[in-house]
């Protein structure tokens, strides 16, 4: 669904006149009018751009962009002139695994109290077998849409904005698990919280929110319940992303999903649509998750949810 301005301007006035009615905490979610009002639309076709390049890369290195080959270094080449000509400061971590190199590239944006950082990251890699592009292009173009559109903004908040992705997370979260190793225990306690996006426009969509840190799960159920749309727990994969060696060294973690080899049931049909007793995406870690195995109106709903938190959720 594209969320026109004269949704959010409805919505923002909604809010506001239910603060003005209630005259007291407002019970039951509503995005707060001030991060929804700030939180900009994140345009899907942004997005989408980032995954015809990451297709055009895998097309051009083998079919894959996998750790250790070709196609990965050059994912993350792309990524980084993006975000070095939008004014990040990036480095690029070198780690190494199962006898390759791998990397990981961290953006910095200028700015912000750098004891409270913010983290948004996403794996970059995908599996051997074909170019990952829901798994997971998608939540590496996400991440890096917000990140632009922080730029492109202007925005300063009161937090440190950090943007992350990772390498070899398909060996077993190697990348994120090097890069929160790596960390002083005096850094480490400064990432006020980490936003993991892995897989959010799978082709037969669920809406699902990590329950890890209850603040940063309210913040994504809040932004659902705004659209109109029901979400539910995600449970497939209690630390089967880059989420997990943060929530590990107690940082606070939180992050969306739209499903990978579990089939849709009925009752979920009835909420979200889509096929029953289809998987979720049925392209999982197979050659045909390419460009054509995207659900547009999840990809851009969960941009625009990772756009409202990261708002939300510095200031
Ligand atoms: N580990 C991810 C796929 C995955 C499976 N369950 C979840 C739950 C939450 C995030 C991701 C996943 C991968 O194959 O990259
Ligand atoms: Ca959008
Ligand atoms: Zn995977
Ligand atoms: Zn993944």
């Amino acid at each position: 669904m594209k969320l026109s301005v004269s949704w959010r301007a409805s919505a923002v006035a909604a809010v506001a006149t239910a603060t003005l009615l209630t005259s007291g905490s407002i019970v039951g979610a509503a995005p707060r009018a001030e991060a929804l009002a700030a939180a900009p639309d994140i345009p899907v076709a942004g997005v989408k751009a980032h995954l015809t390049q990451f297709q055009s890369i895998a097309t051009a290195n083998g079919g894959n962009r996998a750790h250790g080959r070709p196609g990965y270094r050059a994912s993350l080449d792309y990524v980084k002139a993006k975000l070095d000509a939008a004014g990040y400061t990036t480095s690029i971590q070198q780690f190494t695994s199962s006898g390759r190199t791998g990397y990981n590239l961290i953006a910095d944006w200028p700015g912000g109290d750098t004891n409270q950082v913010l983290m948004a990251g996403s794996h970059l890699d995908s599996v051997s077998s074909g170019p990952g592009i829901n798994d997971n292009g998608s939540g590496s173009a996400a991440v890096l849409e917000t990140a632009l559109a922080v730029s492109r903004a202007g925005y300063h908040p009161t937090k440190h904005l950090r943007f992350a992705w990772w390498g070899a997370e398909e060996l077993g979260l190697v990348g994120s698990r090097y890069y929160v190793n790596n960390l002083s225990s005096a850094n480490r306690a400064k990432i006020s919280g980490y936003l993991n996006f892995d897989m959010i426009g799978s082709p037969n969509p669920g809406y699902f929110v990590y329950d890890d840190d209850p603040a940063i799960e309210k913040t994504f159920k809040d932004y659902y319940a705004g659209l109109g749309v029901a979400t539910e727990i995600e449970t497939e994969g209690d630390g089967r992303s880059d989420h997990a060696p943060f929530k590990s060294a107690g940082v606070p973690v939180g992050g969306l999903f739209t499903g990978a080899s579990r089939t849709k049931t009925a009752a979920q049909v009835a909420k979200w649509g889509g096929t029953a007793g289809q998987s979720f995406d049925r392209c999982y870690h197979s050659s045909c998750d390419t460009t054509s195995n995207i659900n547009d109106t999840a990809l851009d709903r969960n941009s625009d949810a990772a756009a409202y938190a990261v708002w939300e959720l510095s200031e």
